[in-house]
């Protein structure tokens, strides 16, 4: 029976000692919080083997209430690693190690027996751009180096979570086990966490995935920051495909220790999505009605820190529209027995990023986040509230700011107040316009897919793909301007097929495969691309976005419904002369401009995206998306 479960464990990634004695292990596993007796058995085990690796001093089992949060906050501040925030409710800030403040792609590795399940081989790319390959052996090695004794004189934290309503048949269930309490009060928001999920665990097939985290100790032992412990230098964030299986190491901060969120429902996620016909994707999911109270679902797809969460709660500028918001950053796509695309929303929270977030770019998140909320590296006021980059600063008089770093702030000194990558991690039930359906363990059927990123030239407003294979091309051939997200320096425009570059957990040459085939398992939504970052020659946004981009969305509202509102172009449908409505926009709005495909450009783009799969993608590239680009390329030549 004991050595059934040991070979059970053995393909892990956290395989276990040779002396590994489970009976031993049980007793004298100190549960300091919460009952062990509600663990499965499956549970119990992965719980035993991360404790006999990490050795804790103590285990502390989520139970996902709000007397634990309590608990848990008290020992933060305790711990310095949240500053209470008395001008709202429940509102926490932390300040990260400035060493650890985003996700960090370099370190990223995902681990499958031959290296092409994970990335394309190509001759040309050497290193890859489209994720990060580990061996079996060098993931162990990985392990071996970082985790044995990683928690001692720590608390480990277990936290049952849901990806997607509990309970839904299109939700996952993993299990995070983390030394970090910040991590498990985000988790609890970010994610459905606690009691409710062993449950469903329970009665159901007992399918988890494992997700181990420690912040991690610096070799040397010494913290440089012991209320924000994190070990930058050896930081690694390892996934395992074939066994369900993350394990992540040395940061705090976001994407890299909140496991469900781009490790757990992205690339894990895509893989589970592979295998079994659907879509993991990092898409906004936004409903929208009509004046004539019609509503449709879309989806949207842009790279981190480009806009999701103010487009996922936009307030239309347009008369008689209504945006809901169902999610901000990631969908799960399925299509229903009827060949209906649904989509869930796998998260229960926005992590979204501060700065530019204020009463006129985004009013809703303004009405969601001063309650309940964790803040990280944002500054703070003197009368206890926040501030970063882009904040109505008139609430600034009389007070004195503290900037992410902890030090008194001027504007004159030049430097942001808050970090460029500081983020809320709030409940998306706050939102006040959370769509009625958000929790619908059905889904909402998905009408439209979007695509886009920061193009500030060349790009126009908006254009349709011809058809579903167009649309596969358009996704893959995405570019943007970097951002603080992720550890890129400067603003260069990265290729960012869509927008799940650093998410992809399998090769991207079949991810496109897959794409592809889904148009044989339903009706496949209509495909877009949006930009609303091009700047004019003088360096000016020429589109003001934000509401505005609401006359974009009824433009594409009344293409689903089959309007014929469109004209062909060489990259695809863009609006007929009078098709977008511009009525009432304030100031002048230079359509010739925003619409100007040229033609230099456009041969330059394909050449760029040509040079891409050649390099990137190589053989791995199916033949329909080789052939959008050869289309592309001679309609360009004709421009
Ligand atoms: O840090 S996260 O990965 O959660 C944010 C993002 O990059 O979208
Ligand atoms: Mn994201």
């Amino acid at each position: 029976m004991l050595l059934k479960g040991v070979q059970l464990l053995r393909g892990g990634l956290v395989g276990p000692p040779k002396s590994y004695n489970f009976r031993l292990v049980c007793r004298s596993l100190s549960v300091q919080y919460g009952d062990a007796k509600v663990l499965t058995p499956a549970v119990k085990q992965y719980v035993e083997k991360c404790v006999d690796l990490c050795q804790p001093e103590r285990v502390h089992i989520c139970d996902g209430s709000a007397g634990e949060s309590k608990l848990l906050q008290g020992l933060m501040l305790k711990q310095g690693t949240i500053l209470p925030l008395p001008k709202y409710d429940n509102c926490w800030l932390a300040r990260t190690n400035p060493a650890d403040v985003a996700r960090v792609e370099s370190k990223t590795f995902i681990c499958t027996e031959r290296r092409e399940q994970t990335v394309p081989v190509t001759p040309k790319a050497t290193p890859g751009t489209l994720g990060n390959w580990i061996s079996e052996a060098d993931l162990q090695a990985a392990i071996g180096e970082r985790f044995p004794g990683c928690m001692k004189g720590r608390t480990m934290y277990v936290i049952p979570f849901s990806m997607g309503p509990v309970g839904s048949p299109l939700s996952k269930i993993g299990i995070e086990i983390t030394d970090s309490p910040y991590v498990v009060e985000s988790m609890k928001i970010m994610t459905r966490a606690g009691n409710p999920v062993l449950d469903v665990l329970r009665e159901g097939d007992g399918q988890f995935v494992k997700c181990l985290h420690s912040v991690g100790t610096p070799k040397s032992g010494v913290q440089v920051q012991s209320s924000w412990p994190c070990d930058p230098e050896r930081t690694i964030i390892l996934h395992k495909p074939a066994d369900n299986e993350i394990v992540s190491y040395g940061s705090g901060y976001g994407g890299n220790s909140l496991l469900g969120k781009k490790c757990f429902a992205l690339r894990i996620g895509s893989t589970i999505a592979k295998r079994e016909g659907w879509l993991a994707e990092h898409m906004l999911i936004l409903g929208i009605t009509n004046p004539e109270g019609k509503k449709i679902y879309v989806a949207a797809a842009f790279p981190s820190a480009c806009g999701k969460t103010n487009l996922a709660m936009m307030t239309p500028s347009l008369p008689g529209y209504k945006v809901e918001c169902v999610g901000d950053d990631i969908a799960w796509m399925k299509f229903d027995s009827k060949g209906v695309l649904r989509a869930i929303n796998p998260e229960n929270g926005f992590f979204g990023v501060a700065p530019g977030t204020s009463r006129a770019t985004n009013p809703i998140a303004m009405d969601t986040i001063f309650r309940n909320t964790v803040f990280t590296n944002v500054a703070s006021t003197s009368d206890g509230g926040v501030y970063w980059e882009g904040m109505e600063s008139a609430q600034l008089k009389d007070l004195t700011v503290t900037d992410w770093l902890g030090k008194l702030w001027s504007k004159e000194s030049g430097k942001p107040a808050a970090h460029p990558n500081s983020r809320f991690c709030t409940p998306a039930t706050q939102c006040p316009i959370i769509d009625p359906a958000w929790e619908d363990s059905a889904g909402v059927p998905i009408s439209a897919i979007l695509f886009g990123g920061r193009r500030p030239a060349g790009v126009p407003l908006v254009y349709e793909a011809r058809d579903w294979t167009h649309g596969v091309f358009i996704g893959a051939a995405m570019r943007s301007e970097s951002t603080a997200a992720a550890e890129h320096k400067g603003k260069v425009i990265m290729h960012d097929p869509f927008a799940m570059r650093p998410f992809f957990g399998y090769n991207f040459g079949d991810y496109l495969s897959h794409w592809l085939s889904m148009e044989k398992r339903g009706t496949v939504p209509k495909v877009f691309h949006v930009n609303w970052f091009r700047k004019s020659s003088e360096g000016k946004f020429l589109w003001p976005g934000f509401g505005d981009n609401s006359r974009v969305l009824d433009w594409i509202f009344r293409r689903v419904q089959g309007e014929k509102c469109f004209e062909d172009s060489p990259i695809g449908r863009l609006p007929s002369k009078g098709a977008l409505n511009v009525s009432g926009i304030e100031g002048n709005i230079d359509l010739s401009q925003l619409f100007d495909l040229p033609k230099a450009f456009w041969q330059q783009e394909a050449l760029e995206i040509e040079r891409y799969f050649e390099e990137q993608v190589g053989g791995h590239l199916p033949r329909p998306v080789a052939e959008q680009l050869t289309e592309l390329k001679a309609r360009v030549a004709n421009m």
